[in-house]
Parts: C-alpha cells; sequence; structure tokens
C-alpha cells in the first residue's frame, strides 16, 4: 500500500491527495518486507483520517543508503552552497504558498488552532528554512598561523554526512523545519523520521522537496514507529548523526544505540519542567499574561511549557488572583473554530497519561485552584488546570506532564526563588518577571537553563539558540550554533618550506 489517499481541508473546503507511501529517493513506496501502516487520527473527534505507511528496519536501509548515494554524489561535496541556498529557498516559498492546506493539514492530525498552525508553526518554519538557507554559502572554516612562512594550517567545516532525524508530534512541521534546514544548508543528507502520531504534514511537505528541485536521496521520510523505525536509525551503522527531539527517556536510548553501534554523533533536545518567577516588583498583569501562555500555548505540549510558577509571598494572592482569570479565559476546542487559543492533547496516550497526572496532583494533597473535570463527548480535550500548595516531591512538580496542567508555589527571597527553581533534573527554559534590572541580570545568570525569558515567557527566534542543560539534552538547534551539529571540522597541516634532513 502506497497510494495517495484523498483527504477533506475543511476551511479551504477541498479534498487534497495525500501520499501515503516512504518518501525514499524522491518517491513514495510501499515497504519492502512490511504491510504495517499507522493509523492517524484527527484529536477533536477521534476519527481517522489516514492509515500511512510504516517504515521497517529494512526500509531504513533502504533509505539510508538512498542518503549515502546522495552525498556522495550530488549533495554532499558535490553541491556548493549558492545551490542549496537557492533549493532551500525555493522550498520555503512553495511551503508558503502552501500554508494554508499544510496548516490544515497540521490541525487535522496534531490538533492545534488553524491560526497557530499556520502562522506561528508554519511561518516560523519558512523563516527558519530561509534564515539557513542564508547560511549556506557563508560555512567558512579559519585560516590558523604557524610558523611564518614554512607552514600554516587550515580547518575545513565539512558536513558530517547522513544524518537520522527523530521528531515529535508536538510541533511536526516545526521540528521538521529545525532539524532540515540546517542539515541541508550545511551540505547533510537527511532520513527523518516524523512521530508516528503525526507524519501527515511531513509527507506533504514531500511532495514540495521534488517541486523545490532536491536531487533524490537528499531528503527521506519514513514514518515508523520509534521502538522500529527510531531506533533502527539510531542504531544505524551508516549513519553519522542522530537528531532527536522527545523524552528524556527516548534519548537515553538514542545515545545508548549510538554509543553501542558506529559512535555517531548525538544531538538531544529533551523534556523539561521549566520555571518562572514572579517577583514583587513585577508588572503582575503582563506577568500572569505570560505565565498563562507558558501553560497553555499549544495546550501545555510544549518542552519549555512553564509549568511550575513561583511567586513572591508578598504578592501571592494579588498575582494569583490575575492569574486564574486569565487561565479560565483560555478556551480549548476543535482547531477549526477560529475562536479557540488552543486545541486538544495530541493522542488518547497523551490524554489518559495527563489526565493520570492531575487525578495524582489531587491525591497527592494540591489544592486544585481550577480545571481539573473531564469533558464529555469525544476529543483529547484536557481543559487549563492550576493545583497550587505544592510540594516539591509531588510527581505533578517533579515530571514533565506536557499538558495545561500549572503548579503554582510561593517564595520569600530571591535566593528562595533560585533555589527552588533549580530543584529540578531539568534545564530547559526558564522565565523571571521583575522590574529591577540589576535583579533581572543576577538570576538569568544563576537559573539553570538552556534559555531564560525576562519580562516575558516562550519567545523563540531562529537566529538565537535554543536547547538544554542537565537532563533537558545535549546540543543546541537553531542560530549559527546549530551549525557546528552538522558539520565536522577538518584539520589541515601544510608544509610550504620545511625540509626534512
Ligand atoms: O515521546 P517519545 P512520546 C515527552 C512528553 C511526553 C512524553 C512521551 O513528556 O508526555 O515525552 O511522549 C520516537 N528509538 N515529550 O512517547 O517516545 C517516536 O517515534 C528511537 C517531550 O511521544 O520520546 C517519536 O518520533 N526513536 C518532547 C519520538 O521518538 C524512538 C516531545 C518522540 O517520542 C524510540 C515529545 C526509540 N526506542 C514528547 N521510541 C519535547 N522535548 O518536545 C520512540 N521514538
Amino acid at each position: 500500500m502506497a497510494q495517495p489517499v484523498s483527504v477533506r481541508i475543511p476551511a479551504l473546503n477541498k479534498d487534497i491527495s495525500l501520499p501515503t507511501g516512504l518518501f525514499i529517493n524522491n518517491e513514495f513506496v510501499p515497504s519492502v518486507d512490511s504491510s504495517e501502516t499507522l493509523e492517524c487520527i484527527n484529536p477533536s473527534n477521534e476519527e481517522v483520517i489516514a492509515r500511512v505507511v510504516a517504515a521497517s528496519p529494512k526500509d531504513i536501509d533502504r533509505a539510508v543508503a538512498a542518503a549515502r548515494h546522495a552525498f556522495n554524489t550530488t549533495w554532499g561535496k558535490n553541491c556548493n552552497g549558492f545551490q542549496r541556498s537557492r533549493l532551500m529557498n525555493k522550498l520555503a516559498d512553495l511551503i508558503e504558498r502552501d500554508a494554508q492546506e499544510l496548516a490544515e493539514l497540521e490541525t487535522l492530525n496534531n490538533g492545534k488552532p488553524v491560526k497557530v498552525a499556520r502562522d506561528f508553526d508554519i511561518g516560523d518554519s519558512i523563516q527558519c528554512i530561509r534564515y539557513y538557507a542564508g547560511w549556506a554559502d557563508k560555512i567558512t572554516g579559519q585560516t590558523i598561523e604557524i610558523e611564518g612562512t614554512v607552514k600554516t594550517a587550515f580547518t575545513r567545516h565539512e558536513p558530517i554526512g547522513v544524518c537520522g532525524q527523530i521528531i515529535p508530534w508536538n510541533y511536526p512541521i516545526n521540528m521538521m523545519s529545525w532539524k532540515i534546514a540546517p542539515a541541508l544548508a550545511t551540505g547533510c543528507v537527511i532520513v527523518l523520521k516524523p512521530s508516528e502520531i503525526t507524519p501527515l504534514s511531513a509527507l506533504k511537505i514531500a511532495e514540495l522537496v521534488v517541486e523545490a528541485g532536491f536531487p533524490p536521496g537528499v531528503v527521506n521520510i519514513v514514518p515508523s514507529l520509534g521502538p522500529v523505525g527510531g531506533a533502527a536509525l539510531a542504531a544505524h551503522p551508516d549513519v553519522d548523526k542522530v537528531a532527536f527531539t522527545g523524552s528524556t527517556v527516548t534519548g537515553r536510548k538514542i545515545m545508548e544505540a549510538a554509543a553501542k553501534s558506529n559512535l555517531k554523533k548525538v544531538s538531544l533536545e529533551l523534556g523539561g519542567k521549566s520555571p518562572q518567577l514572579i517577583f514583587e516588583s513585577a508588572d503582575l498583569d503582563q506577568a500572569a499574561n505570560w505565565a498563562a501562555l507558558g501553560i497553555c500555548y499549544n495546550s501545555g505540549q510544549d518542552c519549555t511549557a512553564g509549568s511550575r510558577v513561583y511567586v513572591q509571598d508578598s504578592v501571592y494572592d494579588k498575582f494569583m488572583e490575575i492569574l486564574v482569570s486569565k487561565v479560565k479565559a483560555t478556551s480549548f476546542g476543535d482547531g477549526f473554530d477560529d475562536a479557540v487559543a488552543g486545541g486538544p492533547v495530541v493522542s488518547k496516550t497523551q490524554y489518559d497519561r495527563v489526565w493520570s497526572y492531575i487525578e495524582s496532583g489531587k491525591a497527592e494533597g494540591a489544592k486544585l485552584v481550577l480545571g481539573g473535570e473531564k469533558r464529555p463527548g469525544k476529543g483529547f480535550f484536557v481543559d487549563p488546570t492550576i493545583f497550587a500548595e505544592i510540594r516539591p516531591d509531588m510527581k505533578i512538580v517533579k515530571e514533565e506532564i506536557f499538558g495545561p496542567v500549572l503548579s503554582v508555589g510561593r517564595f520569600k527571597t530571591e535566593e528562595e526563588g533560585i533555589k527552588i527553581a533549580n530543584e529540578t533534573t531539568y534545564g530547559l527554559g526558564a522565565g523571571l518577571h521583575s522590574n529591577d534590572a540589576s535583579q533581572c541580570m543576577r538570576v538569568s545568570a544563576l537559573l539553570e537553563a538552556g534559555s531564560v525569558w525576562v519580562n516575558q515567557y516562550n519567545l523563540l527566534s531562529n537566529n538565537v539558540p535554543f536547547g538544554g542543560k542537565k537532563q533537558s539534552g545535549i546540543g543546541r538547534e537553531l542560530g549559527s550554533y546549530a551549525l557546528e551539529e552538522y558539520t565536522s571540522v577538518k584539520a589541515v597541516h601544510w608544509n610550504i618550506g620545511e625540509k626534512l634532513e
């Protein structure tokens, strides 16, 4: 089975043809040895949208071989940065042309509102690809003086080769762009495994890869179950690098597979339990806006979700009143309804997982301030939920929930605030709200996180690096830093005038 299927795109009111095969060598193909398919569900109504081919380990071999061939022939050192840049810009233009259609497909498969998918996820993805297209002809090394006119050395920043990229379901198009753009810019080739839950938009973008004119094998897309295709990619002896975004548990497995196979380079963007500190000098109304956004954006399915908020004692009551009213006003519903700010969580598994955390919060004695009630009817909806009077040993305080569930605590002094903010095994994001500039500088230096937001939260920019400390990951995405993840530095030592006697 690899025939396209017809999918109804509701707002545009048309049917589109959706490829269902594995995208290898610029073609949609069936599996070589398996009849497994992945069922893609609309989380707003629990209906099946489409079934797509699931790659087996043998299919992963085939995709890796296609990528290697492209690396050695049409891409890698055989395609200059100007050519790569032109193709990448073309791809960005095509995604922009089809933004509405892609956004609706993303909404069908992921649940997020169409306007969010179009204006944020896809808008940002287009900019990301263009940003890295700008880098493609600017990859340079250094010339290093050694001994005057006798010897010199220089470095080449060479593409690392075949990259396995494993992405999650919370930002399917966005995560794809973050992964493929720096890889393409540096001359790498790609075997990308989308999440088994949300593979549809990646397959649709594969059609645009062909239309843009990329040579066969440069980008390959292989939907598969994680422990099947993902594990095969991480352990593959001919994959030079694996880039992963997902849970810390799976990140460990990927690192282990890389170590046990060919010691491929690894970059990991993992979970978080990100804190926000609200100091007494903060503009409380603004701080509450950012705190609400921090937990409600993408229905809490965000690796930097601000899931722990700590408020200075003197302003606690006032802040809570504002925060609860703002979170209460955030409505989640069908992503095709323009009035909603968020959609359902992505799957039944996530729904059950988030509810088990809400139940544990209640059982462990946290005070339920908002939400915590199931909705009747279809769809994996979880309304925003706030717990107060928390303790550091509670599951809801320690573990990533990945849903719209906020824990709020309090602190007395700046020192205590920093201490509880850092009391976590994660280190992805952190926020602080204060009108005291010295305090902002001090606290941002002491928060243990890869990104710290001051008087705002969760905003990213394609030219600023992103990644985690502690168990939130290894390596950086975005900005010029991501280029290092996809290049290998070669030192060339050149003897100009020394003679060996
Ligand atoms: O994640 P997984 P799941 C967190 C979040 C969520 C939890 C579970 O807390 O509740 O993880 O979600 C692939 N070898 N995040 O189970 O398993 C899988 O197919 C190789 C945070 O969906 O990490 C998918 O493509 N790959 C996060 C990807 O890994 C494997 C985003 C992510 O799935 C694999 C998502 C294996 N053995 C979840 N097993 C973030 N940081 O943004 C699975 N995969």
